[in-house]
């Protein structure tokens, strides 16, 4: 069986693991060739560090995709990330439409923000075009805040302004509701049933049905965990899992790596210590 392939469209951040020194190794140990489109250059990522640079890739985009169309080439998977700037989402959205064929999974992260904020360098106008751009999704992984976002809704009012956090049934409507009226599937991160456990809330487009998937929570706030759940998602998907296998080993995944950066009290800005675990996701 020839090597998968996948278009993968992120920041790449030097330091502080996430995006691309994630969504790179992640799937290249699940079997996946990563073909990189990076939409900036950034020297950390943008939680919890000052002074970072940040190269805009915005002009380069295009032009390397015009260079892939005339090679050919053809992407089974489609997977989006960290935008640069507004304008790269009518980009992304080209790109999309271009490369996707009638088996490509289109996978888009809506990466806005978190903690119920927008992360420094989006602007309210990149969030409007981050929910256009997940219209043309397969598959959407938001965590609670960017479904706020996607939904029009304060984050403060979503679950019943906390009422419902670990209502099975609030976080299944709310699947449902980020579905599009069961047009995509939706991996909702963050979603706790009970106090102590967190994992996803994912609706599969295919069957219908909205179920669950949880771990454990490790009490610590933790960068980067949205890239690596997205990253083992896209690369499980891609290897005939269902939704919810996929999130399931997600869900597995990070939660190992989290009880490993924790146990070495490593600076949470770093990310998690996911590389020694890597072999856990090397398809059986
Ligand atoms: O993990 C999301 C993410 C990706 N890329 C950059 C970020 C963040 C979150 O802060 O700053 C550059």
């Amino acid at each position: 069986m020839s090597t998968p392939r996948a278009a993968v469209i992120h920041d790449l951040s030097g330091f502080g693991r996430c995006s691309l020194t994630e969504v790179i190794p992640i799937l290249s140990v699940m079997g996946v060739q990563c073909c990189p489109l990076p939409t900036a250059f950034l020297s950390t990522h943008t939680g919890g560090f000052e002074g970072f640079t940040f190269l805009d890739m915005t002009e380069e985009l295009p032009r390397a995709a015009a260079h892939w169309r005339s090679l050919g080439l053809e992407f089974q998977a489609i997977y989006s990330g960290f935008l640069g700037s507004e304008r790269q989402i009518g980009i992304v959205a080209d790109f999309i439409r271009d490369f996707r064929g009638p088996d490509t999974l289109v996978v888009v992260d809506p990466v806005m923000g978190d903690d119920g904020k927008a992360y420094q360098t989006y602007t309210p106008a990149m969030c409007a075009g981050m929910g256009r751009l997940a219209e043309l999704a397969d598959v959407i992984t938001p965590n609670l805040t960017e479904a706020a976002f996607l939904l029009g809704r304060e984050y403060g009012d979503l679950l019943d302004g906390g009422r419902a956090l670990h209502d099975e049934a609030a976080l299944r409507r709310l699947a449902e509701e980020l579905s599009l009226g069961g047009r995509r599937s939706v991996a909702l991160t963050g979603a706790a049933l009970a106090p102590g456990q967190t994992g996803a809330m994912c609706f599969d487009a295919r069957t219908g049905r909205a179920e669950a998937v949880q771990a454990a929570f490790v009490a610590h706030p933790l960068h980067g965990t949205g890239d690596i759940f997205s990253s083992v998602l896209t690369g499980a998907l891609m290897g005939g899992a269902s939704l919810r296998d996929a999130a399931a080993q997600a869900v597995d995944f990070i939660h190992a790596c989290a009880l490993r950066t924790v146990a070495q009290g490593l600076s949470l800005r770093e990310g998690v210590d996911f590389e020694p675990l890597l072999g856990r996701l090397v398809p059986r």
